[in-house]
């Protein structure tokens, strides 16, 4: 069976579960993540069961701190899902922007849903939706779960997504720490899988010990890496850490000043 299963991500309050219950109906089945009390919600594509919805628990990032980062980071590895539509507040851009930089590095492919489009609209706030598109190399969808508007069209995108083989798009960051990444992949040669190399790159830089855990990395290879981390804070003068959230950061607010502030040649009708 040909089953294709979609992930709705997203931070807190972004409107994942709206959207998935106007997106599966009453075809929900509702139980716990293995091990943990967060609630874990599934269903079927009222308009093709082929296609499995998981709702995850709202997260603001992918460290693994939290029970709900832990679920929706486990989850996402395993490669089980064939696309993500990640839920983005479009009236909290730049602050959702922060988790989608850390979904496109999982290697799954990624299609923003624009959510809360009514509320910009009623609003007068204008919003680029093509340069949020360019400057993040995935596919953006407007919508709003509270008007049912623009829902079907995400999982026709996220569909679309799913069965190309193009290369998956990541966000580019300072090039001094590009340049530790790249050094970091080489030394892991093929120990991990293509499409999750940047993932793994960049939790090795920030020392995420869970993400170490899950790979046998040989004692050479954890020395190599832990000096060219230690050259990169050198060069920084900050933390690992720290020096990938600031390019986030930095990322997520160029980004933002690009597309926020003026229209494209999109119109919607939301409110
Ligand atoms: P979740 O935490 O991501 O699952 O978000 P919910 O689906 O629970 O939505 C959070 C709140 O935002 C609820 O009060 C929703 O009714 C509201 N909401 C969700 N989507 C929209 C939208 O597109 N427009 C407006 N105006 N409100 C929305
Ligand atoms: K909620
Ligand atoms: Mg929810």
């Amino acid at each position: 069976k040909n089953k294709i299963e979609i992930a709705l991500a997203g931070n807190p309050n972004s409107g994942k579960t709206s959207t998935f219950n106007h997106l599966t109906g009453s075809m929900q089945h509702v139980g716990n993540w293995p091990g943990v009390t967060v609630e874990r919600k599934s269903g079927q594509y009222r308009k093709n069961t082929q296609i499995e919805l998981q709702d995850l628990p709202g997260i603001y990032s992918m460290s693994p701190y939290t029970p709900e980062e832990i679920v929706a980071r486990d989850y996402l590895l395993s490669n089980s899902a064939n696309a993500i539509i990640d839920i983005v507040d479009a009236t909290n851009l730049e602050r959702n922007l922060y988790l989608t930089t850390q979904l496109m590095e999982t290697g799954i492919p990624v299609v923003i849903g624009l959510n809360m489009m009514d509320i910009l609209e009623k609003q007068n706030r204008p919003l680029n939706i093509q340069k949020l598109s360019y400057g993040l190399g995935v596919p953006v969808v407007p919508m709003s779960a509270l008007k049912k508007k623009g829902l079907n069209k995400a999982v026709k995108k996220a569909l679309y997504i799913a069965q190309e083989h193009g290369e998956v798009q990541f966000p580019t960051y300072d090039n001094r720490l590009e340049v530790a990444l790249a050094e970091i992949l080489d030394v892991l040669g093929n120990t991990v899988p293509t499409r999750q190399a940047r993932w793994f790159a960049i939790k090795l830089f920030e020392r995420d010990e869970k993400a170490e855990a899950t790979l046998d990395l040989s004692e050479m290879q954890k020395k190599e890496i832990e000096e060219i981390i230690q050259i990169t804070e050198k060069v920084f003068d900050d933390d690992a850490e720290a020096i990938v959230v600031n390019e986030r950061y930095n990322f997520v607010t160029q980004l933002s000043a690009l597309c926020l502030g003026e229209r494209d040649s999109i119109s919607f009708t939301f409110s």
